[in-house]
């Protein structure tokens, strides 16, 4: 039986990855942070009793930017794999939050590394970096590959951008099995409420079923090539299964804009939405009801108005320097790992859309049902 230890277990690949690695009867050692509010959500279904089941799950306090409690967690778990997926992950954050972005996602793998090495386990253990497509910001060519030059638009980016090269510069100076995934968005039900596709498909499914009326958003115009984390953290374990440490590109080879997004995940409750205006005056206004598909949902269709505003820009959401235009080229990937994402981007935005009015339909039943939250200040 194999050990895994997961930086980051408490965060949407977090979850995919134990649940992936448990599944082919890993022992799996989970890195999460001491929180005021409980953050592991999204792996409480993973806790068994393991003289049930024969699983192994076992989380441990730590933080990346705590190197004697990195050392002593590999020392403790020993792992035959270690999965570094943690990071302050939020790229408009990352500019106001640029000195601790750097500590804990730049520096936060090399104190990995460091441990491994001290530890005399480079030999035994392999390292993988969770690296992103951020790393090409500005565009220099499309789409892009593990080829495409770098040029880092965010304080996150240039944070990533060292824990990329200092993963390379130890697989080559200490002959580390280190690699970098570096991966282009990845979405699902449990992506983080404050990324665009989860805030959309939140925002729409509160819209359809009449809890709130309209969504802001930033920049309508980027463009990125979304795929499934659950397609995503497949490929983190196949790029840990090699025979040779290697760096691989992981996406879909499909690029869409923000707007589209929005546009598919109001087409997929029976609204349709027309933009108009350009930059802050952009606005997206109701043009036509599906009210078989409504109803089939179980939507009131007397809830939705046409010409009503559902989308509006708010500038508060732009970026000091944005990311115009994602779209990666996974041909290595495809090639050496035989990966494939089983997702496209009308199967994950049914996925998501799925789940969040399953959600909201809670919150509609509350309202509805006349519940009232307690309010504990007065
Ligand atoms: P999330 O934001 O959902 O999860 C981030 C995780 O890191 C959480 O468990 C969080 O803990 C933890 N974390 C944050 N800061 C620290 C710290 N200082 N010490 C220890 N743990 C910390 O991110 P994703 O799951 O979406 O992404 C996983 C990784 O992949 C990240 O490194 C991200 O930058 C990278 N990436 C993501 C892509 C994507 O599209 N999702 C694409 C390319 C790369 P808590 O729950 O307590 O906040
Ligand atoms: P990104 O994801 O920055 O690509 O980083 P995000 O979903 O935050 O933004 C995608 C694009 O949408 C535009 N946008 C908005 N973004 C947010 N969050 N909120 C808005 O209201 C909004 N309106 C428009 C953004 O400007 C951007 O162009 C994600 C993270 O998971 C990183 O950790 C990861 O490395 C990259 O994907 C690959």
């Amino acid at each position: 039986m194999k050990t895994a230890l997961i930086t980051g277990i408490t965060g949407q690949d977090g979850a995919y990855l134990a649940e992936f690695l448990l599944k082919k009867g890993y022992e799996v050692h989970g890195v999460k942070r001491r929180s005021s509010l409980f953050n592991t959500d999204r792996i409480d279904h993973l806790y068994h009793d393991p003289h049930e089941t024969g699983r192994k799950f076992t989380l441990h306090y730590g933080d990346l930017t705590d190197s004697t409690n990195l050392i002593r967690l590999v020392q403790e778990t020993q792992p035959d794999e270690i999965y570094n997926l943690a990071a302050q992950s939020h790229v408009k954050v990352s500019f106001d939050t640029p000195e601790y972005t750097a500590n804990a996602d730049g520096l936060g793998m090399l104190r990995i590394l460091e441990a491994v090495r001290l530890l005399g386990m480079t030999d035994k253990c392999r390292v993988y970096q969770a690296s992103t497509s951020e790393l090409y910001g500005l565009v220099q060519a499309v789409p892009q590959s593990e080829t495409t030059p770098f040029y880092p638009r965010s304080p996150y980016a240039v944070a990533k951008m060292y824990a990329y090269w200092i993963t390379v510069n130890y697989r080559e100076a200490y002959k580390m099995y280190a690699c970098n995934g570096i991966l282009f968005n990845h979405e699902s039900p449990i992506r983080g409420e404050t990324f665009v596709t989860r805030k959309i498909t939140r925002a729409v499914s509160k819209i359809a079923l009449g809890l709130q009326e309209r969504l802001f958003l930033g920049n309508l115009s980027a463009q990125r090539d979304w795929g499934h984390a659950k397609d995503y953290v497949e490929a983190m374990w196949l790029i840990l299964q090699q025979d040779q440490p290697e760096d691989y590109v992981i996406a879909t080879g499909v690029t869409t804009t923000v707007r589209d997004f929005v546009r598919m995940s109001f087409a997929h409750v029976g609204i349709e939405i027309e933009f108009s205006g350009k930059n802050e005056q952009e606005k997206g206004v109701i043009i036509d009801v599906d009210e078989e598909r409504l109803s089939a949902l179980g939507i009131d269709p007397s809830t939705i108005k046409f010409g009503q505003t559902v989308v509006k820009v708010d500038p508060t959401y732009f970026r000091p320097t944005e990311v115009d235009l994602l779209i990666g080229d996974a041909t290595k990937a495809q090639t050496k790992l035989g990966w494939k994402p089983k997702y496209d981007l009308k199967a994950l935005v049914t996925d998501m859309m799925d789940a969040d009015l399953h959600l909201m339909r809670k919150e509609e039943y509350l309202k509805k049902g006349g519940f009232q939250t307690l309010n504990y200040f007065e």
